[in-house]
């Protein structure tokens, strides 16, 4: 809504502004004397220069402090916001939901209806957090916190972007937001929480034991903290925080070419794997999801 209202008011600007120099350039000036051309100036001067900037900013203001007062994390009474923590790292987005210990990467659930208050920090550089149909951007610094309080007022998939350069991969730093009805949202997280995952059986298991697990967590199997969370990463709509679709084969193509397909990514190739374990985990990856 603040967009459309500043655009809507630029536009203005731009009409106004041009159809006065058109007019400048076509009419045929008479010649006036000095006492005249000193109270034209002053008649520009004090319009166009003090009063008309003053009113537009003014009516700017008014339109956009209340909106952006919705985006503080000020005080609520009666319902709080929910809480959910977002900690940006190259290139990837970690999501956690810090009351019911839910952990996803890449993609950021959200209920309708409802503000939702983003505790957003860093691992490594400084990224910034934009969700753009939702509100403005923040900066996510490590070492710091910075919140900011965003409401979907309707459900829907919205794309979120890095939007901070943090390196080669900036690009492909993207959230996928999806906003869902309160009881689809309180849906999933249940599904989330209660979700049981079996480790995947035989050497493959154990290949990924040893190579996978050591920087991925997968709820109740491996717990390594440097990667994204992979508990639920069947259901998501990309691989690589969005750098391919995430359709059935996409992860075995993923685990082959990804420093092709995202160069600089933190995770090693995987040429000396056999590939027999290597398509094992994927299809085994495939089915993770709540
Ligand atoms: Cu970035």
């Amino acid at each position: 809504m603040l967009w459309w209202a500043m655009c809507a008011f630029a536009t203005l600007v731009l009409i106004v502004v041009t159809a006065l120099w058109l007019h400048a350039m076509r009419r045929k000036s008479s010649p006036v004397d000095d006492v005249r051309a000193r109270q034209l100036t002053l008649r520009w001067l004090v319009g166009g220069g003090l009063l008309l900037p003053t009113v537009s900013v003014l009516l700017l203001l008014l339109f956009g402090i209340p909106i952006g007062h919705r985006m503080l994390p000020l005080p609520l009474a009666g319902e709080q916001p929910m809480r959910i923590e977002v900690v940006g790292h190259q290139w990837w987005w970690e999501v956690r939901y810090p009351d019911s210990g839910v952990v996803t990467a890449n993609q950021l659930h959200l209920p309708v209806g409802r503000p939702v208050d983003l505790d957003v920090t860093s691992a490594d550089v400084i990224h910034s957090f934009w969700v753009p149909r939702l509100g403005g951007k923040i900066d996510m610094i490590p070492g710091r916190d910075n919140r900011i309080r965003l409401q979907a007022d309707q459900p829907g998939t919205f794309r979120g972007q890095c939007s901070e350069f943090c390196g080669t991969q900036h690009t492909h730093m993207i959230l996928d937001v999806q906003a869902h009805e309160e009881e689809d949202f309180a849906n999933w997280l249940q599904a989330r929480r209660e979700q049981q995952i079996s480790a995947l059986p035989g050497p493959a298991g154990d290949t990924f034991a040893a190579h996978c697990g050591q920087c991925h967590r997968v709820a109740g199997v491996s717990d390594g903290a440097r990667a994204p969370d992979l508990s639920d990463i069947g259901a998501r709509a990309s691989l690589g925080a969005g750098v391919v679709s995430n359709k059935p084969g996409a992860l075995l193509h993923w685990l082959q070419e990804h420093q092709r397909l995202k160069p600089g990514n933190a995770m090693p190739l995987h040429d000396h794997l056999d590939p027999d374990h290597l398509s094992a985990i994927a299809d085994w990856l495939e089915t993770l999801r709540p």
